[in-house]
């Protein structure tokens, strides 16, 4: 369990096992009883619930120890069900994730393993079959369980080390109320979102947002000691603190950002409701000297994106941002603040947890990924994906619905159409956009008789330029091609 929660710490900082149960019997017990247990233990409640839930789990963990040595997996039996109350607990939570509910499952495997390995020293002592006599076979469990003890208790410390300070700024970001934007989010337009089933929504949960970053254990910053410094080719150095980034007129925009890995028809792309201050306020204030041309912003885990300093400067919305989808960011995605560039791949724009911008040149700096093989520049390209009807599901004979999402941030889709076995491209109906800075959902309808089909997708950008059809990997800079499905119509 120790484990479970140490994992936690690094991999589901909002929710761990522990964590998921304890929640979930909070929100099982009748009210009559959580009043009963306030009144008795006050503000202790939770250090009671959690004296508790040691109390069932040692009980638990005995009786397995007792079943298993009786009858080979048994007692693994118990320890596998616990594992699954678990993860219904997650499943029942707010903050869950895939990695939230696997990890009781984990969690239920060392516990296995463990149970497995101790009880096996155990018979060899009862059976005294080790060479050394009775009195080695003893040693041996003893030695095994003493072990077994002073792991758990050092990852149990740490995991609690871990979630203090993550909770600290858990606690922090619950404080936090937002501002009003000065320059709201203009309105979603009246048939923006075309109402299929199974279409991407336009504007993604925070909780479904994809998340990649190379971060091993999720940031815990402090908004109260983070701060943004502007360094490097600037007139005037400049240091802003989270209270006055919240004091500035905020602008608040839907943007979609993407990963440079989405593959064709990927989902590493999300859209969601920005808030934030625009970049160039602030480059304005430090007044950048003209032979600078990037900007490398980087995070306190040290991670940098190279962006282009005109990219940065130009009237596009590219924010330094505090809030996503009305709430402060989340810690996963970049909690106190982030950037968040429209038109470009995440990689080289949308740094989280970020703590300084450095204005530079592409000649003397360079973000992390570029090194690695990645391209320099990361222009987000012109995309589209059929969401419906999913690759390979069986669909009946008639009119069939495909629907799906088309992107081409900062410039705007102008066009999105769909072939038939690669017959001629048929016009797809193109949903209002939110803006050019955001994906479109598009739909169509085609009369398909029984058979099988390679369906294909291909947008347009507003200046006129199509989706590339060369099927190229996401390395260096983004991947090309059409996605493509293939329909299995029934009569
Ligand atoms: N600090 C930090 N910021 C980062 C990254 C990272 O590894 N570390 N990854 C970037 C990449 S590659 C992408 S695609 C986006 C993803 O943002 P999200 O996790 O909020 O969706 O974050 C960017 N910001
Ligand atoms: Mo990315």
């Amino acid at each position: 369990m120790a484990l479970g929660e140490l994992l936690a710490g690094f991999a589901s900082p909002s929710l761990s096992p522990l964590t998921a149960v304890g929640g979930a019997v909070i929100d099982a017990v009748p009210p009559g009883v959580k009043d009963w247990a306030v009144s008795v233990f006050g503000t202790a409640d939770k250090a009671a619930l959690l004296a508790g839930m040691a109390l069932v789990i040692g009980v638990l963990a005995s009786l397995a120890g007792v079943l298993e040595f009786r009858r080979g997996y048994r007692g693994a039996a118990v320890v596998g069900i616990f594992g699954a109350v678990g993860a219904v607990a997650v499943l029942t939570r707010a903050q869950m994730t895939p990695i939230a509910v696997a990890l009781p499952l984990v969690t239920a495997v060392v516990a296995v393993v463990l149970l497995r390995f101790l009880i096996g020293k155990l018979r060899e002592w009862n059976a005294g079959t080790l060479p050394g006599g009775p009195g080695s076979s003893r040693r041996s469990f003893l030695q095994a369980l003493a072990g077994t003890a002073a792991v758990s208790a050092a990852a149990g410390v740490l995991a609690g080390a871990w979630r203090g300070a993550t909770n600290a700024v858990s606690d922090a970001r619950a404080r936090i109320t937002l501002p009003v934007p000065a320059s709201p989010a203009p309105p979603v337009p009246a048939g923006a979102d075309l109402d299929v089933a199974g279409v991407t929504p336009l504007v993604t949960p925070n909780r479904e947002f994809y998340r990649i970053d190379t971060a091993l254990s999720v940031p815990a910053v402090n908004p109260d000691n983070w701060a943004l410094k502007v360094t490097g080719m600037v007139d005037r150095e400049i240091q802003l603190s989270y209270a006055e980034l919240l004091a500035k007129p905020l602008t608040e925009r839907h943007i979609t950002i993407a990963c440079v890995s989405n593959g064709v028809g990927g989902d590493l792309i999300g859209n969601a409701r920005w808030l934030g201050w625009p970049v160039r306020e602030l480059l304005a204030q430090a007044g950048p000297h003209p032979g600078a041309d990037m900007v490398l912003s980087r995070s306190t885990d040290g991670w940098t994106a190279g962006t282009p300093l005109e990219v940065l400067t130009d009237t596009r919305d590219a924010l330094l941002a505090v809030g996503m989808n009305g709430e402060p960011l989340p810690l996963e995605h970049g909690f106190p603040v982030r950037m968040i560039v429209p038109g470009l791949y995440g990689y080289v724009s949308a740094t989280k947890w970020v703590t300084e911008l450095k204005v530079t040149t592409f000649a003397q700096d360079a973000g992390y990924w570029t090194p690695r093989g990645w391209s320099e520049r990361g222009p987000v390209k012109t995309s589209s994906r059929i969401d419906v009807p999913r690759s390979g599901r069986p669909v009946s004979a008639g009119s069939v619905v495909f629907a799906g999402v088309a992107w081409a941030q900062h410039t705007g889709i102008g066009r999105v159409e769909l072939r038939i076995n690669r017959g001629p491209w048929r016009e797809a109906e193109l949903a209002a956009g939110l803006s050019a800075d955001t994906w479109y959902q598009w739909k169509l309808a085609v009369d398909l008789t029984p058979g099988q089909y390679e369906v294909q997708v291909r947008a347009t950008d507003l200046t006129g330029k199509p989706q590339e059809e060369t099927e190229r990997p996401p390395e260096p800079d983004g991947a090309t091609g059409f996605h493509t499905v293939r329909v299995d119509v029934k009569s």
